[in-house]
């Protein structure tokens, strides 16, 4: 039994799964107990957003509470400076034992760290890491410990793994890996998009082709339930916990196909109307989308198996728990895949619950929330941790409890206080693929978008595009069909949103660290 008063923290993270999908699937589609249960003991945030819905940005912001702006990395392919504080280093020094299982990805890809980088310089004393590129520590144990199934797992990482120039020449062995993932798709007939002309599979979506034992998914649970056992009993931890699933490509294991009502499967927003714009881009769309909902039916068997261990070890009476995803996925809503500049609901809005000790049991939230929420909110948990959290030094004096935060605590929200001065809207941002190159060509292959989303409407803008600016009455239009940016009964509207968002613009520069964070001299 954890002897003393300092919580512990469990973090779970997911990767591309939207607030709607998981709503869609809590009503009816999945049976999602582990996930009830959390809500049931905290607040399930309706208004959660992403800063940035893609990897690394989204990520970034939740560790350091920043914007975009204000960390640095604007989309993938940057490193988070390791100078920049996150709730995890003053975690850390404040005592508690944390580790960090799955996906982190504050590092590019395509940099000279992977596939072996050293997060731990983020605030965490043990780190098992494991992302979407497929490559290392998990990677490495089944080539070693299940070669039986190396060949499957080789053949299942997405196309875009076979660029990444460390396959070519991957460990100590040099191997090149690229021709071994070529070989393997080209071998395996899961793998392939030939399904005989039935549409029964999706291209590149299938059941998972080994055991659900050695799954990405269990491993990472299984570092996680090993470090909560390994941490002495008078240790307070931060565990974590970040799955790479519902990421494509969707693979659930096949027991948990059959768990999934794909009678109550919707049609993606604009089917069958004009508005689906051509044939379908993915052939058959409902399978894709019961493969997406079967991985919700195995992450929250893996949140299950966390639970019964914290249980066990006496630690669940004294644990904040946040559950939450980086950005959500289009699931082919108006006939598209993906995330990124797609600024739909099911992309921008994320599934958050913040449960634990003393916390509203049950309830929900709908006020405005954003990712850079998040590390306040942690700091929150307990009074040692805000103390330690390093502010800039130039406003010290201003407010000497003002953390280096774009973002606001939702602790007061979560017991029910009171509390004034909300945001009435949200902002979010992508800056699609081509972050030092902003050519009007680039822009209109890979856009940019700046988007402030309030109760009512959702403006956003993207550069260089005579057609690149959007506004949705969700009252009346809540799947986003109709871009009214140029009736006239909505101009005052759009001023108006137009203004708020130059501001919001302009506010999330604060701060910008690492600069902020010394004072050199008085100039
Ligand atoms: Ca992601």
């Amino acid at each position: 039994m954890q002897s003393q008063n300092k919580p512990n923290v469990i973090f779970f993270m997911v990767d591309q799964m939207g607030a709607k999908w998981l709503e869609v699937a809590m009503n009816g589609i999945c049976d999602l107990p582990n996930l009830k249960r959390l809500q049931g003991m905290g607040v399930t945030f309706t208004n959660a957003f992403s800063n940035n819905p893609v990897c690394c940005p989204a990520r970034a912001g939740i560790a350091t509470g920043l914007t975009s702006r204000g960390h640095g990395l604007l989309s993938n392919g940057y490193r988070l400076n390791p100078d920049i504080p996150t709730f995890m280093k003053t975690l850390q020094m404040a005592g508690w034992r944390t580790g960090a299982f799955g996906k982190i990805h504050f590092y590019p890809f395509d940099s000279e760290y992977y596939p072996y980088p050293d997060y731990r310089e983020y605030g965490w004393d043990v780190v098992h890491n494991t992302e979407d590129n497929r490559t290392g520590e998990w990677h490495d144990w089944i080539e070693k410990e299940h070669p039986e199934h190396y060949d499957a797992i080789m053949a299942t990482p997405a196309n875009w793994n076979s660029q990444l120039p460390y396959y070519d020449s991957y460990g100590e062995q040099k191997a090149n890996l690229t021709e071994r993932m070529r070989r393997a798709k080209k071998e395996m007939a899961w793998a392939k998009g030939d399904d005989g002309g039935n549409k029964t599979r999706t291209e590149g979506y299938y059941p998972l082709p080994f055991p659900e034992e050695i799954s990405q998914t269990n491993w990472i649970t299984e570092h996680a339930l090993n470090f909560i056992d390994e941490t002495p009993d008078d240790q307070p931890l931060y565990t974590h916990i970040s799955y790479v699933q519902p990421h494509p490509p969707f693979h659930p294991p096949a027991r948990f196909l059959e768990m999934v009502n794909e009678d109550l499967i919707p049609d993606p927003v604009g089917y069958g109307t004009d508005h689906w714009n051509g044939p379908d881009k993915i052939p058959n769309w409902r399978y894709y989308r019961k493969l997406y909902f079967a991985d919700f039916i195995h992450l929250d068997e893996q949140i299950g198996r966390i639970l019964e261990r914290l249980e066990q070890v006496g630690r669940m009476e004294n644990s904040y728990f946040i559950f939450v995803s980086d950005h959500g996925e289009m699931l082919m809503d108006h006939n598209l895949g993906g995330k990124s500049a797609r600024h739909y609901d099911a992309v921008i809005r994320i599934p958050l619950i913040v449960a634990g000790p003393g916390l509203k049991q049950g309830s929900t939230c709908d006020l405005f929330v954003q990712h850079e929420d998040i590390c306040p909110t942690v700091l929150d948990m307990h009074e040692t941790l805000l103390k330690q959290h390093p502010r800039p030094l130039s406003r010290r004096g201003v407010a000497d409890d003002h953390p280096l935060c774009a973002g606001r605590s939702l602790m007061p929200l979560c017991k029910g206080e009171q509390v004034s001065g909300w945001r009435q809207s949200v902002f979010s941002e992508s800056f699609g693929g081509l972050c030092e190159s902003p050519f009007r060509e680039g822009i209109m292959k890979f856009p940019w978008k700046e988007t402030l989303r309030n109760r009512e409407f959702r403006y956003s803008v993207t550069p260089g595009r005579d057609d690149g600016e959007e506004l949705y009455d969700l009252t009346r239009d809540p799947d986003e069909l109709v871009n009214v940016v140029h009736d006239p009964a909505y101009q005052q509207t759009r001023y108006q949103l137009m203004k708020e968002m130059m501001h919001r613009v302009m506010l999330q520069e604060f701060p910008l660290p690492p600069r902020d964070l010394v004072v050199i001299g008085a100039h």
